[in-house]
Order: C-alpha cells, then sequence, then structure tokens
C-alpha cells in the first residue's frame, strides 16, 4: 500500500505542525472550575502588589485584556474579570500529558513552551501520512484527554505552520499547503511574522512595507542593511522559506534498542522471530538507566526498505513483555506489510523525573 497525495510528491518537502493551546492557563483554571466557563477570566497577581496578567480566557479578551498587562489596567477594562492565581504544576501536568500525545504521532517534537510545539510528521504514515488529518487527530485526542482545546497549523516549514496555528484560533486548524505558499504570504502582513513585534512593525510600515508581498521587492542586503542580522531571515520568511529543522531536545524520554538487517526481513513472521532476542537487549539497556521512573508506555519501531519509519505507542501497557512486543509489532507491520529493514522496541519515560541514586527501575 504505497501512497502517494500531493504532499509526498515534493520529496524533499517536510511537513511541520505547530500545536499551541487556546488560553492555556486560563483554560486549565476553567476545567478545573467549571463555573468560570463563558466568563472573563483572566491569571495573574493582585492588582494591589503590582501584578500582571499571564494571560485570560477569550470572553476577557473582548474587553481588550491581554498578556503582560497589568492587572490594574484589566481590571479597568474588565471590570468584571475573574482573576485566578497561577498554578505551574497542574500546567505541567497538562503539559505532561499533551506530550504523550505527540509520541504518539512522532518523535521529532520540539517543545517551545508548555504550551506549545513542533512536530515533524513527514515519516508519519497514520492518515495515509496527511498531516492535516494527524493534526486533527492530535486535537481531537487532546481534548478528549484533557478536555483543553488545542489550536494548529500545518505547512512545509515552522515559520509557515506557526503562523498558520493563529489563523483559525481558538479551537480551529489551517493548513498551507506547498502551492498556497505564494498566494499565501503575498498578502501576509508583516506583523504575523514571529518576532516581529510592535516597534519592527511601525518602522517597516513608515518605509511603505505592509505584507510579505512588500517585503519581496527589496533584495537581501538591503534588508540586511535596515534590519541587522533578522534581515536575512526576513528575505527567506517573506517567500515563505524556512529551512530551520524541528529540534529535538536530548532529555531522555524513552529506553529503546533498534537492530538494522542486513537483508530486509521479507514477512510478519520473520519479524515476530526478531523480538525475543531484541527483548533480551532491551533489559540489559534498561538495567544501565541510573534513573528511576515510571513506564508511560510501549512502543515499537519499524523502519521499511525505503526508509519510511512507522512508531507504534500504547500509553495503557506498563510493563514490557514479549507478548505486548509481538503485538505492537503485527499492527506497525500492518500499517503497510512492506519489507523490513529496521526493527526497535521501548518503553517510554515520564518526562520531568529527577535523577536518583538507585540503579534499578522501580517496575521491577
Ligand atoms: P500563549 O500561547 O502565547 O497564549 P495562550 O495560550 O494563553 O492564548 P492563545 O489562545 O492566544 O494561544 O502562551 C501560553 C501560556 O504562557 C499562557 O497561557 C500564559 C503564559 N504566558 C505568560 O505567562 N506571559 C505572557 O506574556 C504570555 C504571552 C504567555
Ligand atoms: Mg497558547
Amino acid at each position: 500500500m504505497r501512497h502517494l497525495n500531493w504532499w509526498t510528491q515534493e520529496r524533499s518537502m517536510r511537513k511541520i505542525i505547530h500545536i499551541d493551546q487556546d488560553c492555556f492557563y486560563a483554560a486549565v483554571a476553567i476545567k478545573d472550575n467549571p463555573s468560570l466557563r463563558g466568563k472573563p477570566v483572566a491569571v495573574g497577581g493582585n492588582s494591589d502588589r503590582r501584578g500582571v496578567i499571564t494571560t485570560c480566557s477569550y470572553e476577557a479578551r473582548k474587553f481588550g485584556v491581554r498578556s503582560a498587562m497589568s492587572t490594574r489596567r484589566a481590571l479597568q477594562l474588565c471590570p468584571k474579570l475573574i482573576l485566578v492565581p497561577p498554578q505551574f504544576e497542574r500546567y505541567k501536568e497538562e503539559s505532561r500529558k499533551i506530550r504523550s500525545i505527540f509520541q504518539k504521532f512522532t518523535d521529532k517534537i520540539e517543545p517551545l513552551s508548555l504550551d506549545e510545539a513542533y512536530l515533524d510528521v513527514t515519516e508519519c504514515l497514520q492518515f495515509n501520512g496527511s498531516a492535516t488529518h494527524i493534526a486533527s487527530a492530535i486535537r481531537s485526542q487532546i481534548l478528549l484527554e484533557t478536555q483543553l482545546t488545542a489550536s494548529a497549523g500545518v505547512a512545509p516549514n515552522k515559520f509557515l505552520a506557526k503562523v498558520a496555528s493563529d489563523w483559525n484560533k481558538p479551537n480551529g486548524q489551517f493548513t498551507i499547503a506547498p502551492s498556497q505558499i505564494e498566494e499565501f504570504v503575498r498578502t501576509l502582513k508583516i506583523e504575523k511574522i514571529p518576532g516581529v513585534g510592535k516597534i519592527t512593525t511601525r518602522k517597516m510600515n513608515a518605509l511603505g512595507l505592509m505584507t510579505c508581498g512588500d517585503l519581496q521587492k527589496l533584495e537581501r542586503h538591503e534588508l540586511l542593511r535596515q534590519f541587522g542580522k533578522w534581515g536575512d531571515r526576513l528575505y527567506d520568511y517573506s517567500r515563505g522559506l524556512d529551512e530551520r529543522p524541528v529540534a529535538v531536545r536530548s532529555e531522555r524520554k524513552s529506553v529503546s534498542v533498534e537492530r538494522t538487517y542486513g537483508s530486509d526481513l521479507q514477512t510478519l513472521e520473520q519479524c515476530l522471530l526478531e523480538i525475543p532476542s531484541l527483548f533480551q537487549q532491551f533489559l540489559e539497556r534498561l538495567q544501565k538507566v541510573p534513573y528511576q521512573e515510571k513506564c508511560e508506555g510501549l512502543f515499537v519501531k519499524v523502519k521499511f526498505y525505503d526508509f519510511k519509519q512507522t512508531t507504534l505507542d500504547r500509553a495503557e501497557l506498563k510493563s514490557p513483555s514479549i507478548v505486548h512486543y509481538k503485538e505492537l509489532l503485527q499492527q506497525a507491520f500492518e500499517r503497510r506489510s512492506e519489507p523490513v529493514r529496521l526493527i526497535g522496541i521501548g518503553m517510554r519515560l515520564r518526562s520531568e523525573s529527577k535523577p536518583k541514586k538507585q540503579n534499578q527501575l522501580s517496575f521491577f
């Protein structure tokens, strides 16, 4: 079952999803206290202690309340504003759940903050490799597991994906396909470029530059002269170009072993025969991990003859076994039923655990 959609025809093209939770801190506060739903809610410090607003619900935004505004000013704009204190542990908790959903689709995750991440899903085979469908599945799963809404942008690079995630906010998504880039950037307002703040916008507007289309008329050296190093980026962004890869963090999130085979394994049976020796190797690896961490699920990775790979994750499986890995391998293999060049098995670990002296894992 080989599939070529409009996107994978461009072989070098990446598929990037930018996910951003909607009014994240406020949404968590509302989840924890449903009587706040539908009301203007802000998370921040008290006005009498020179507090500032971290964020607010969309109802509060209608009054002009914004992040980083003083609480005093926010209350002037919206006297009925309900102020709640921040609860960072809760945000981390929800953020962890959201990250483990991302991991079901790709290993290439670059978290930007607790509520925002880039995902490279170029190699993800789910939904026939449709990044748009993957993004909706991620948003549905986030809603199901956390009762929080997220917005997503889908595009061939990080810059466009980030712009796109803001396009249909809240609780929406937007895809910019390669064929639409030229038209999209021509009319894109410069203030939509991440990193272009009020001051740069004013400076550009004064030069008659309103859209990326306007920016395109300037040579690279002119942009460098006007905007310093940032000019280089602006030259590329205004054309919808961005080659920055999704920068995966190196913190330990899993323990795994994998093996590449000299000649491809042709059948499911051949693949399954490899599990016992991989499992033995996996147990040896586990004992060397100097962390005491909780298992957050098992996974199997399969790379097919053409280097396309798929990862099958099961968060509900909390203890590694040959039976579980065989089951996962079968499902992963059947996504394509093509010759296999690599098999990996592993276990997700809770991401925020602290190193312990003990040299054993808690589930042993
Ligand atoms: P954002 O994603 O910028 O904002 P948001 O999620 O609240 O709203 P949106 O629907 O527009 O995405 O930031 C994520 C969280 O980071 C936000 O909930 C609170 C925190 N934050 C601050 O503490 N200070 C700030 O100035 C901003 C912008 C955010
Ligand atoms: Mg957000």
